[in-house]
């Protein structure tokens, strides 16, 4: 008999082949990560049905519809906002009243032309607030009274994801912007809340556009911590394993136990 379809060899063999199988798995699972395009949050979307509301949000769809869709560039599981009448659209909800925190979040709009405004109050009201936007002039504005350009003015394009993160504090009157991770500086509310109550997402009126938003953090959910929503996590039932490289690894495992038990017996 040749050597190699001895018993003991084939075991060997079989063994080998499994560790290669389970090097291409990790090398597999490596490269495959990014691109899953689950980026988690607060609120990620990822277990709310396609094309209908967002759970736990309230949505006034008056100018044109505001549903969780599957994809948009490098993101799943998301909120489209379609604004099709010069009317509005508005996704709001309660929060946890806090004084001061943060509020991060991704925000993609498919034009530069179509105001999409961001509203953290006190109240749940239009009295006490901070209010940040994307204008139809493709720049962000804040406001405060009076639109302004951020403290370092910035313009953003369509067709891209944009980080937007707020560290608001009502007792120094204070919140700063960061937009992709980098400072815009500090700006001023509109009015004087006490504590942040109410946060919203709505496009504007008076023009027509679409918007997606998607992995909104708070810094006050014990689930999240603030900086989470820039990685992508992939679902896996270990973290940072495929459902595959389990499988490689549960069949090394029993390959390699049934060798050394062989091994033993020769
Ligand atoms: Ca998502
Ligand atoms: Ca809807």
């Amino acid at each position: 008999m040749i050597p190699i379809f001895q018993k003991k060899n084939i075991t060997k063999v079989i063994t080998f082949f499994c560790f290669l199988f389970l090097i291409f798995c990790f090398v597999s699972d490596v490269y495959a990560a990014p691109g899953c395009g689950n980026y988690p949050g607060t609120y990620s979307f990822t277990n709310d049905d396609l094309e209908s509301d967002p759970d736990d949000w309230t949505v006034d769809e008056t100018g044109g519809t505001i549903n969780v869709i599957a994809s948009e560039g490098s993101h799943n599981k998301i909120i489209e906002f379609n604004d099709t009448t010069t009317l509005y659209t508005i996704m709001e909800q309660p929060i946890t009243a806090t004084i001061s925190g943060t509020i991060e979040f991704w925000v993609r709009a498919k034009q530069t032309n179509h105001g999409f405004s961001i509203r953290l109050s006190d109240g749940g009201g239009s009295i006490n607030y901070l209010n940040v936007a994307l204008d139809h002039h493709s720049d962000f504005k804040y406001f405060d009274g009076i639109v302004k350009d951020l403290p370092i003015p910035t313009s953003y394009s369509a067709d891209s994801w944009i980080h937007i993160r707020l560290d608001f504090n009502c007792t120094e009157g204070v919140y700063e912007i960061f937009i992709n991770g980098v400072s815009k500086g500090n700006c001023s509310f509109y009015g004087t809340p006490i504590e942040m109550d109410h946060f919203r997402f709505s496009s504007q009126s008076l023009s027509t556009g679409v918007n997606y938003i998607d992995a909104i953090g708070y810094s006050w959910d014990p689930n999240y911590d603030i900086g989470d929503n820039l990685i992508e996590v992939c679902p896996s039932t270990i973290p940072g394993y495929s459902s595959l490289t389990i499988i490689c690894i549960i069949l090394s495992v029993v390959t390699i136990g049934v060798y050394l038990r062989k091994k033993v017996k020769f």
